[in-house]
């Protein structure tokens, strides 16, 4: 490195991986099941098949995994899952964690 008053330029070797979030949906007794289907093919891409079995395995299982994504992809996801079953009337419920 230069001592001569030069600008200094030093390489970052290591990287830092950012920490992603699944975005679980709940199994409630209420919502219906073309309406889950078709939050997880609006908010997530899923196809109809994919997200056919993703909202079954929520169903028989209690918690499924729509998606894994960085913090606030994450964030916006559970917000536009959220809004679109309140503004139905839906008791859907959708959250992150840390994967
Ligand atoms: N259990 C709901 C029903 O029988 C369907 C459902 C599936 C609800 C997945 C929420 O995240 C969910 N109508």
């Amino acid at each position: 490195m230069s001592t001569t008053g030069d600008t200094k330029t030093k390489t970052q070797i290591r990287t830092r991986t950012p920490q992603l979030y699944k975005v679980l949906l709940l199994n409630d007794d209420y919502t219906p099941m073309d309406f889950v289907v078709d939050v997880l093919m609006r908010f997530f891409r899923k196809s109809e098949l994919e997200a056919t079995r993703i909202m079954l395995a929520v169903h028989h299982q209690g918690v499924g995994v729509c998606g894994v994504y960085p913090f606030e992809i994450a964030e916006t996801k559970v917000n536009q899952v959220m809004e679109a079953a309140a503004e139905e009337g839906h008791p859907l419920q959708c959250i992150m964690e840390p994967e």
